[in-house]
């Protein structure tokens, strides 16, 4: 496409699902079983929106409704080899908001010219207008931002969900990008390119789509899920040109970019509705 065109929400949806139909081939795996969680991890230091300047708000939109299941979550499966920082930046992330019971964790773990891991946000509850759910804890409020520090040229970063951590600890579900790795088997993040940033929404929930019992070849527990995407949602600063990277790598081909516009259309700007009688979410 030789001319270019106004930044909108479309092209920039266009972005979106060009880095995710990118997402969708490639493979790399990080096993949750290789990662540790450590369990001496503190919380750093969170910073208001007030102080970093980071606004919300164009993100909320991508909050999925209350048990609304994202429906195809796997035309949006994150790949973590496609988080590959070309260019040096000073990674921020960002809460965005959950509609989760669950007391979530998040930590991070970048590989390649800068190794460390860490722990993002050790309670993720949402405190405040607008929150999807409001069922206590109030830890965190929409936008509010913590600090990975500088990432070099050259590394790769990951994310991983510790479901229900803060009540659970080392007991509880850890899932991660690599849908293969996952203990149940199943997508547990996607992803998506916006306004120069990456915003990652999480399912909490173990087990296929309203899945209860034991899963007879794990032996954990289905939870019921609601596969709603929404239970962690945050957004990540890797800077605007790696962002453009890591859509630059992928072009689609125009009919996969439109098919999959509509599958986006149709789950991203559902009605959204507020369900506070949830016992599971
Ligand atoms: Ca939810
Ligand atoms: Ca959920």
């Amino acid at each position: 496409m030789a001319h270019k065109m106004k930044l909108n929400l479309f092209t920039a949806l266009i972005a979106a699902t060009a880095t995710l139909t990118g997402l969708v081939s490639k493979v790399e795996t990080a096993s949750a079983a290789d990662f540790n969680w450590n369990s001496s991890w503190t919380q750093p230091t969170i910073y208001s929106k007030s102080k970093t300047g980071f606004n919300d708000a164009p993100f909320q939109q991508f909050v999925q409704a209350e048990s609304v299941a994202l429906p195809n979550s796997g035309q949006f499966k994150l790949d973590p080899s496609k988080l590959n920082l070309k260019y040096d930046h000073d990674v921020s992330v960002y809460f965005i908001n959950e509609g989760a019971g669950y007391r979530n964790q998040l930590a991070f773990e970048a590989t390649g010219t800068t190794n460390k891991s860490g722990l993002l946000f050790n309670d993720i509850s949402c405190e405040g207008t607008g929150c999807v759910g409001g069922w206590g804890g109030n830890a965190l409020k929409l936008g509010d931002g913590v600090k990975v520090g500088n990432v070099t040229a050259g590394t790769q970063l990951d994310f991983w969900l510790r479901a229900d951590g803060l009540n659970r600890g080392n007991s509880a579900n850890i899932f991660g990008t690599d849908t293969a790795s996952n203990a149940d088997g199943l997508q547990h993040a996607v992803a998506y390119a916006y306004n120069n940033y990456i915003l990652l929404a999480f399912e909490d929930l173990y087990g296929g789509l309203h899945a209860s019992g034991v899963d007879s070849v794990t032996g954990k527990w289905n939870e019921g899920s609601d596969r709603d995407f929404n239970d962690v949602v945050v957004v990540l600063d890797v800077g605007e040109a790696n962002v453009k990277a890591l859509i630059g790598a992928t072009v689609p081909e125009p009919s996969v970019t439109l098919s999959m516009f509509a599958v986006g259309a149709v789950s991203m700007f559902g009605l959204r509705r507020r369900r506070q009688s949830r016992t599971s979410h």
